[in-house]
Protein backbone atom coordinates (compact mmCIF):
# COMPACT_ATOMS: atom_id res chain seq x y z
CA UNK A 1 0.00 0.00 0.00
CA UNK A 2 1.20 3.66 -1.19
CA UNK A 3 1.51 6.63 1.18
CA UNK A 4 -0.75 9.53 0.54
CA UNK A 5 0.26 12.90 0.18
CA UNK A 6 -2.47 15.85 -0.10
CA UNK A 7 -1.77 19.99 -0.92
CA UNK A 8 -3.60 22.66 -2.05
CA UNK A 9 -1.34 22.41 -5.49
CA UNK A 10 2.41 21.96 -5.90
CA UNK A 11 3.81 22.55 -2.69
CA UNK A 12 3.07 18.94 -1.60
CA UNK A 13 6.43 18.23 -4.07
CA UNK A 14 8.40 19.99 -1.56
CA UNK A 15 7.31 16.97 0.91
CA UNK A 16 7.51 14.15 -1.65
CA UNK A 17 10.78 14.37 -2.55
CA UNK A 18 12.07 14.10 1.02
CA UNK A 19 9.89 11.44 1.89
CA UNK A 20 10.94 9.41 -1.66
CA UNK A 21 14.47 10.22 -0.44
CA UNK A 22 13.88 9.11 3.52
CA UNK A 23 11.79 6.21 2.10
CA UNK A 24 13.13 4.30 -0.96
CA UNK A 25 11.33 1.53 -0.98
CA UNK A 26 7.87 3.35 -0.55
CA UNK A 27 5.00 3.86 -3.30
CA UNK A 28 3.34 7.35 -3.21
CA UNK A 29 0.45 9.15 -4.08
CA UNK A 30 0.26 12.63 -4.25
CA UNK A 31 -2.93 14.90 -4.89
CA UNK A 32 -2.38 18.67 -5.63
CA UNK A 33 -5.50 20.28 -5.25
CA UNK A 34 -4.72 23.32 -8.16
CA UNK A 35 -8.15 24.11 -9.15
CA UNK A 36 -9.04 25.50 -5.61
CA UNK A 37 -5.55 26.81 -4.57
CA UNK A 38 -5.08 28.89 -2.69
CA UNK A 39 -6.12 27.35 0.66
CA UNK A 40 -4.22 30.45 2.70
CA UNK A 41 -7.29 32.50 2.78
CA UNK A 42 -10.36 30.34 2.31
CA UNK A 43 -12.48 29.95 5.54
CA UNK A 44 -11.54 27.20 7.85
CA UNK A 45 -14.68 25.46 7.04
CA UNK A 46 -13.72 25.52 3.13
CA UNK A 47 -10.44 24.32 4.02
CA UNK A 48 -11.83 21.42 5.70
CA UNK A 49 -14.18 20.22 2.84
CA UNK A 50 -11.80 20.76 0.11
CA UNK A 51 -8.97 18.99 2.61
CA UNK A 52 -11.66 15.99 3.23
CA UNK A 53 -12.31 15.36 -0.72
CA UNK A 54 -8.40 14.89 -1.17
CA UNK A 55 -8.70 12.50 1.64
CA UNK A 56 -11.57 10.44 0.47
CA UNK A 57 -9.30 10.16 -2.94
CA UNK A 58 -6.34 8.78 -1.11
CA UNK A 59 -8.53 6.78 0.74
CA UNK A 60 -9.98 5.41 -2.40
CA UNK A 61 -6.73 4.70 -3.43
CA UNK A 62 -5.99 2.13 -0.31
CA UNK A 63 -2.82 4.65 1.29
CA UNK A 64 -1.96 3.36 4.25
CA UNK A 65 -0.34 6.70 5.93
CA UNK A 66 -2.03 10.45 4.82
CA UNK A 67 0.47 13.17 5.20
CA UNK A 68 -0.83 16.44 5.04
CA UNK A 69 1.83 17.85 3.17
CA UNK A 70 0.31 21.09 3.23
CA UNK A 71 0.58 23.72 6.58
CA UNK A 72 -2.93 25.20 5.95
CA UNK A 73 -4.64 22.10 5.72
CA UNK A 74 -2.83 20.64 8.77
CA UNK A 75 -3.93 24.05 11.10
CA UNK A 76 -7.44 23.67 9.75
CA UNK A 77 -8.58 20.56 9.24
CA UNK A 78 -5.60 17.74 10.49
CA UNK A 79 -7.41 17.16 13.88
CA UNK A 80 -11.03 16.91 12.67
CA UNK A 81 -10.38 14.32 10.05
CA UNK A 82 -8.03 12.34 12.22
CA UNK A 83 -11.50 11.61 14.00
CA UNK A 84 -13.15 10.70 11.63
CA UNK A 85 -10.51 8.54 9.91
CA UNK A 86 -8.65 4.94 11.02
CA UNK A 87 -5.25 6.03 8.36
CA UNK A 88 -2.78 7.96 10.58
CA UNK A 89 -2.41 11.77 9.58
CA UNK A 90 0.76 13.15 9.80
CA UNK A 91 1.47 17.09 9.81
CA UNK A 92 4.01 19.42 8.56
CA UNK A 93 3.35 21.98 11.65
CA UNK A 94 4.27 20.12 14.63
CA UNK A 95 7.69 18.62 12.57
CA UNK A 96 8.68 22.29 11.28
CA UNK A 97 8.00 23.31 14.85
CA UNK A 98 10.68 20.46 16.02
CA UNK A 99 13.14 21.96 14.11
CA UNK A 100 13.04 24.98 14.33
CA UNK A 101 12.92 24.78 18.35
CA UNK A 102 16.34 22.65 17.87
CA UNK A 103 17.94 25.13 15.27
CA UNK A 104 17.26 28.30 17.00
CA UNK A 105 20.31 29.51 19.21
CA UNK A 106 19.05 32.79 20.38
CA UNK A 107 15.72 31.87 20.73
CA UNK A 108 13.80 34.11 17.83
CA UNK A 109 12.16 32.57 15.78
CA UNK A 110 10.50 34.13 12.69
CA UNK A 111 7.75 31.96 10.62
CA UNK A 112 5.83 33.24 7.30
CA UNK A 113 2.94 31.31 6.12
CA UNK A 114 -0.80 31.59 5.03
CA UNK A 115 -3.18 33.79 6.48
CA UNK A 116 -5.28 30.63 7.71
CA UNK A 117 -2.30 29.33 9.10
CA UNK A 118 -1.07 32.35 10.76
CA UNK A 119 -4.37 33.20 12.19
CA UNK A 120 -4.49 29.58 13.93
CA UNK A 121 -0.92 30.65 15.62
CA UNK A 122 -0.11 27.15 15.23
CA UNK A 123 3.27 27.77 14.75
CA UNK A 124 3.63 29.38 17.72
CA UNK A 125 1.37 27.05 20.47
CA UNK A 126 3.67 24.40 19.05
CA UNK A 127 7.40 26.21 18.93
CA UNK A 128 6.44 27.83 22.43
CA UNK A 129 4.67 23.90 23.23
CA UNK A 130 8.81 22.68 23.04
CA UNK A 131 10.35 25.68 24.39
CA UNK A 132 8.30 28.47 26.11
CA UNK A 133 10.60 30.88 26.11
CA UNK A 134 11.29 31.22 22.64
CA UNK A 135 10.08 34.04 20.85
CA UNK A 136 8.05 33.94 17.90
CA UNK A 137 7.05 36.28 15.07
CA UNK A 138 4.39 35.07 12.73
CA UNK A 139 3.89 36.87 9.30
CA UNK A 140 1.04 36.10 7.08
CA UNK A 141 2.10 35.89 3.12
CA UNK A 142 -0.82 35.25 1.02
CA UNK A 143 0.37 35.76 -2.35
CA UNK A 144 3.30 33.97 -2.84
CA UNK A 145 1.71 30.85 -3.20
CA UNK A 146 -0.39 31.83 -6.17
CA UNK A 147 2.95 33.05 -7.58
CA UNK A 148 4.94 30.13 -7.18
CA UNK A 149 1.90 28.17 -8.85
CA UNK A 150 2.21 30.37 -12.08
CA UNK A 151 6.19 29.65 -11.86
CA UNK A 152 7.57 32.93 -12.65
CA UNK A 153 11.07 34.14 -12.19
CA UNK A 154 13.73 34.60 -9.69
CA UNK A 155 13.43 38.41 -9.84
CA UNK A 156 9.77 38.48 -9.77
CA UNK A 157 9.73 35.67 -6.47
CA UNK A 158 12.37 37.95 -5.59
CA UNK A 159 10.56 41.19 -5.38
CA UNK A 160 7.37 39.61 -3.65
CA UNK A 161 9.93 37.90 -1.02
CA UNK A 162 11.61 41.28 -0.11
CA UNK A 163 8.09 42.87 -0.14
CA UNK A 164 6.33 40.38 2.03
CA UNK A 165 9.08 40.36 4.32
CA UNK A 166 9.16 44.15 5.07
CA UNK A 167 7.67 43.10 8.63
CA UNK A 168 10.40 41.54 9.63
CA UNK A 169 12.81 44.06 9.27
CA UNK A 170 14.19 45.27 12.58
CA UNK A 171 13.55 41.44 14.24
CA UNK A 172 16.74 39.77 15.00
CA UNK A 173 15.82 36.32 14.95
CA UNK A 174 18.19 33.71 13.64
CA UNK A 175 15.66 31.22 12.56
CA UNK A 176 13.18 31.26 9.87
CA UNK A 177 10.07 28.91 9.04
CA UNK A 178 8.91 28.05 5.73
CA UNK A 179 5.66 27.86 7.23
CA UNK A 180 4.06 27.07 3.25
CA UNK A 181 5.03 23.85 1.65
CA UNK A 182 4.94 25.75 -1.55
CA UNK A 183 8.07 28.17 0.03
CA UNK A 184 11.19 25.66 -0.44
CA UNK A 185 10.61 25.97 -4.20
CA UNK A 186 11.75 29.59 -4.02
CA UNK A 187 14.34 28.24 -0.92
CA UNK A 188 17.35 30.58 -3.08
CA UNK A 189 14.59 34.02 -3.13
CA UNK A 190 14.04 33.62 0.79
CA UNK A 191 18.12 33.16 1.18
CA UNK A 192 18.92 35.92 -0.79
CA UNK A 193 16.68 37.91 1.31
CA UNK A 194 17.56 36.84 4.57
CA UNK A 195 20.83 37.16 4.34
CA UNK A 196 23.36 34.90 5.54
CA UNK A 197 23.08 34.88 9.39
CA UNK A 198 19.60 33.41 9.52
CA UNK A 199 18.81 29.58 9.17
CA UNK A 200 16.35 28.68 7.15
CA UNK A 201 13.88 25.50 8.61
CA UNK A 202 12.50 23.35 5.93
CA UNK A 203 9.89 21.28 7.80
CA UNK A 204 9.88 18.76 4.97
CA UNK A 205 13.32 17.32 6.65
CA UNK A 206 11.84 16.25 9.60
CA UNK A 207 8.43 15.40 8.29
CA UNK A 208 10.06 12.39 6.20
CA UNK A 209 12.12 11.39 9.45
CA UNK A 210 8.65 11.31 11.66
CA UNK A 211 7.06 9.60 8.93
CA UNK A 212 10.01 6.90 9.21
CA UNK A 213 9.59 6.58 12.30
CA UNK A 214 5.88 5.87 12.71
CA UNK A 215 5.87 3.73 10.20
CA UNK A 216 8.97 1.94 12.36
CA UNK A 217 6.49 1.99 14.83
CA UNK A 218 3.46 0.61 13.30
CA UNK A 219 4.97 -1.99 11.10
CA UNK A 220 4.12 -0.14 7.99
CA UNK A 221 7.33 -0.33 5.60
CA UNK A 222 6.56 -1.38 2.35
CA UNK A 223 7.48 -5.36 1.63
CA UNK A 224 6.00 -5.49 -2.13
CA UNK A 225 8.93 -5.42 -4.40
CA UNK A 226 7.42 -3.04 -6.69
CA UNK A 227 7.30 0.91 -6.39
CA UNK A 228 5.73 3.68 -7.89
CA UNK A 229 5.24 7.34 -7.62
CA UNK A 230 1.85 8.60 -8.94
CA UNK A 231 1.09 12.41 -9.05
CA UNK A 232 -2.87 13.39 -9.73
CA UNK A 233 -4.52 17.39 -9.80
CA UNK A 234 -7.36 18.52 -9.88
CA UNK A 235 -6.11 21.78 -12.22
CA UNK A 236 -4.04 21.57 -15.50
CA UNK A 237 -1.97 18.21 -15.39
CA UNK A 238 0.72 19.41 -17.56
CA UNK A 239 1.42 22.70 -15.74
CA UNK A 240 1.07 20.59 -12.34
CA UNK A 241 3.59 17.66 -14.26
CA UNK A 242 6.15 20.49 -14.91
CA UNK A 243 6.97 21.48 -11.67
CA UNK A 244 7.10 18.15 -10.51
CA UNK A 245 9.58 17.28 -13.18
CA UNK A 246 11.70 20.66 -12.23
CA UNK A 247 11.71 20.48 -8.63
CA UNK A 248 11.90 16.03 -7.81
CA UNK A 249 14.55 16.38 -11.30
CA UNK A 250 12.39 13.29 -12.64
CA UNK A 251 11.94 14.19 -16.55
CA UNK A 252 9.43 11.47 -16.58
CA UNK A 253 7.32 12.09 -14.41
CA UNK A 254 3.53 12.86 -15.75
CA UNK A 255 0.29 13.72 -13.76
CA UNK A 256 -3.52 12.90 -14.49
CA UNK A 257 -6.69 14.95 -13.16
N1 LIG B 1 1.06 24.75 0.40
C1 LIG B 1 0.05 25.13 1.33
C2 LIG B 1 0.59 25.31 2.72
O1 LIG B 1 1.60 24.72 3.06
O2 LIG B 1 -0.01 26.04 3.49
C3 LIG B 1 -0.87 26.28 1.01
C4 LIG B 1 -0.71 27.08 -0.19
C5 LIG B 1 -1.96 27.82 -0.48
O3 LIG B 1 -2.96 27.21 -0.78
N2 LIG B 1 -1.94 29.11 -0.37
Amino acid sequence: RPIGLLDSGVGGFTIVKKVINKLPNESTIFIGDSKHMPYGDKSREEVIELTRKSVNFLLSKNVKLIIFACNTATAAAMDIIQKEIDVQIIGVIQSGSLAAARTTKNNKVAVCATPVTINSHAYEKEIKYRNSEIDVTEVATPDLAPLIEQRKNFETNLKAVEHDLIPLKEKDFDTFVLGCTHYPIIQKEFAEVLGKNVHIVDPADQVAQYTFNVMRRDGLFNIHPSIYHKYYTTGDPDNFAAMGRAFLGDQNLVAER
